[in-house]
């Protein structure tokens, strides 16, 4: 279990290395990685006082792995889920038959007319469990799981990624692969 200080940091972590960077007064890199002492020098002069050890805690215990350190592990970033602009150099993948979104049932009116889009984030999320997509709904309010042909979506054409912590990642999904819950 993480104490309440890990997840503030874990959250403070997933703003900087994904939406604003400026909040710790860092820059990322093309890819998406910032130097780690710069990182934890900057959290500090923004007054959040984390250590290099905090930091490896909340990094291994992020029960969806968010962070990455790179080999010599002098720096990190966030694995997925950025709005700020950066390419994190995915091979593209071929998905497994089906694959799984979680939204909210307020959402499904406008998902059947526009499919899904990709909203603020560089990707639409998708998961091949079940479980996880049901907690990622209930974010939003009454949890729907839709179902995704994304098999017949990559050999129609669609191009998919796997981040490194295993959520699949496409630009959009048109209505037609989509199976609704009756
Ligand atoms: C919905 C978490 C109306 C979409 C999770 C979702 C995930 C539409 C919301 C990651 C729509 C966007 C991402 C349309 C899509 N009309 N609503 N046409 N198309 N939507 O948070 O997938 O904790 O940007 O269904 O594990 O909920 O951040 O995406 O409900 O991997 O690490 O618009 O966030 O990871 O919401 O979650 P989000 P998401 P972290």
């Amino acid at each position: 279990m993480s104490s309440n200080n890990d997840i503030k940091t874990s959250k403070f972590l997933s703003l900087v290395l994904r939406h604003e960077p400026e909040a710790a007064g860092v820059t990322l890199d093309d890819a998406g990685w910032v130097d780690v002492d710069t990182l934890l020098a900057g959290c500090v002069a923004h007054g959040k006082l984390i250590d290099r050890e905090q930091l490896e805690r909340v990094v291994a215990g992020s029960d969806k792995q968010r962070f990455a350190f790179n080999e010599d592990r002098t720096r990190i970033r966030a694995n997925q889920g950025h709005s700020v602009e950066v390419d994190l150099q995915y091979e593209p993948r071929t998905p497994p038959e089906i694959l799984y979104h979680g939204t909210a049932t307020r959402f499904l009116d406008s998902i059947r007319a526009q499919g899904l889009l990709k909203m603020e984030r560089h990707h639409v999320h998708l998961s091949a469990e079940t479980k996880v997509t049901t907690q990622v709904g209930e974010r939003h309010g009454t949890p729907v799981l839709l179902v995704i042909r994304a098999q017949e979506m990559h050999r129609a054409g669609h191009t998919f990624f796997c981040s490194t912590n295993g959520v699949w990642l496409v630009d959009a999904v048109p209505v037609s692969y989509i199976e609704f819950p009756a």
